[in-house]
């Protein structure tokens, strides 16, 4: 066994880490057409990558209103609960542990995927100049409606219960996807973000739906089984900002206060390179935080036992390597080759590029 402390245990919190590799929240677009669950097919997917210190599973809407994407799983109905109960059953008898990633994606969807047809909602009636898939092609995202102040409140209730739900469906623990553009990056941001009411204007404005969801997750879990993402300098989804830095260490120093599991961040763009920009700091911004640090981004090996090994971060999330090596900690632990992705089976589809994937061979150990 590999001797670097990537490889070695930790407390996330109230969570127990066998290793320090993380499988990346990865959207994969296989729930059931008919009711947005999960199955079987996902329980084996998800047992075969148990070998992470610890899985984030897929972004999960909390609501038919969250959902932005065709085929993408829910976590708010009893058939939802049942499916995600085969995941989280098939991850812990393989000896994982594993958390769901509670999302909500605003603006970024489509009427189609709505029910009723309704337009998406954001903070401001603000499109984005995104795409998204509908189950036949990639349209442009809809122009939402600016939430009214009252419907909030319906979504942070909608984020208690499917934190709930989670507990209700066996995980270890939630993320709250607070990153990539959706709903609380919506709000997060005054490029998105023109409300004149207490949740716009100056960034404690701004914040205030991310504490309002934080202060409900955490009171269905408790704060120490609970994580959260942020990509503060990632424009995913036509996201923007006039000050980052000061944005992003705002929210930090609020998510610090609640004594969360862990802080995870996307380092640069997601999917995308790891530059910061003029005037962002990325150190600067973890440094406010003081329990267990994530990051995720483009990291291989080396990245990845040097980041750890110096405390840059205490935790290295895998995106892409996850998907093609079910068994990636292995692979790292003995310094192995990687298999390729197929990227034309990312989202959507079956079995093919997603449980299909090989695990090393005993003999095949490429170095020491
Ligand atoms: C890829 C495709 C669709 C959604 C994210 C949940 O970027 C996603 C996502 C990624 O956070």
């Amino acid at each position: 066994m590999a001797d670097e402390k990537l490889f070695s245990g930790i407390k996330a919190g109230a969570i127990e880490l066998k290793n320090r590799i993380v499988m990346a929240p990865l959207t994969r677009n296989r729930a059931r057409a008919e009711d947005d669950s999960v199955h079987e097919l996902q329980a084996e997917y998800y047992a075969q990558r148990a070998a992470a210190g610890l899985i984030i599973t897929e972004a999960s809407q909390i609501s038919p209103q969250g959902k932005g994407y065709a085929w993408t799983p829910g976590i708010y109905s009893k058939a939802q609960i049942d499916g995600w109960k085969k995941v989280t059953d098939a991850v812990h008898a393989k000896d994982g542990k594993i958390v769901i990633q509670l999302w909500h994606v605003g603006r970024i969807s489509h009427y189609s995927l709505q029910e009723g047809g309704e337009a998406p909602v954001a903070p401001s009636a603000i499109g984005a100049k995104a795409k998204t898939f509908d189950g036949e092609q990639f349209v442009e995202t809809s122009e939402p409606r600016a939430l009214a102040i009252e419907e909030i409140a319906d979504i942070v209730a909608d984020y208690r219960r499917a934190a709930e739900n989670a507990k209700e469906a066996g995980f270890d623990g939630v993320e709250v996807h607070a990153a990539n553009g959706y709903l609380i990056d919506q709000f997060l941001r005054d490029g998105s973000n023109k409300r004149e009411d207490e949740y716009g204007g100056p960034v404690e404005n701004r914040a205030r739906f991310l504490k309002e969801v934080m202060d409900a997750v955490v009171g269905a879990w408790g704060a120490d089984r609970v994580g959260v993402r942020l990509s503060p300098f990632s424009d995913a989804n036509n996201i923007s900002d006039s000050d980052p830095q000061a944005t992003f260490s705002h929210a930090i120093k609020l998510l610090n206060s609640y004594g969360l599991a862990y802080l995870h961040l996307v380092e640069g763009q997601t999917g995308g390179p790891r530059d910061i920009p003029e005037g962002g700091d990325l150190k600067a911004l973890y440094e406010l935080f003081d329990g267990v640090k994530m990051g995720n981004n483009a990291y291989d090996r080396d990245m990845a036992i040097e980041a750890v090994e110096t405390g840059a971060v205490d935790l290295v999330a895998f995106g892409r390597p996850f998907i093609s090596n079910p068994d990636l900690v292995n692979r790292l632990e003995k310094n192995a080759a990687l298999n390729e992705l197929d990227p034309t089976t990312l989202y959507g589809g079956n079995e093919k590029g997603y449980t299909d994937y090989p695990a090393l061979e005993e003999e095949a150990v490429a170095a020491e």
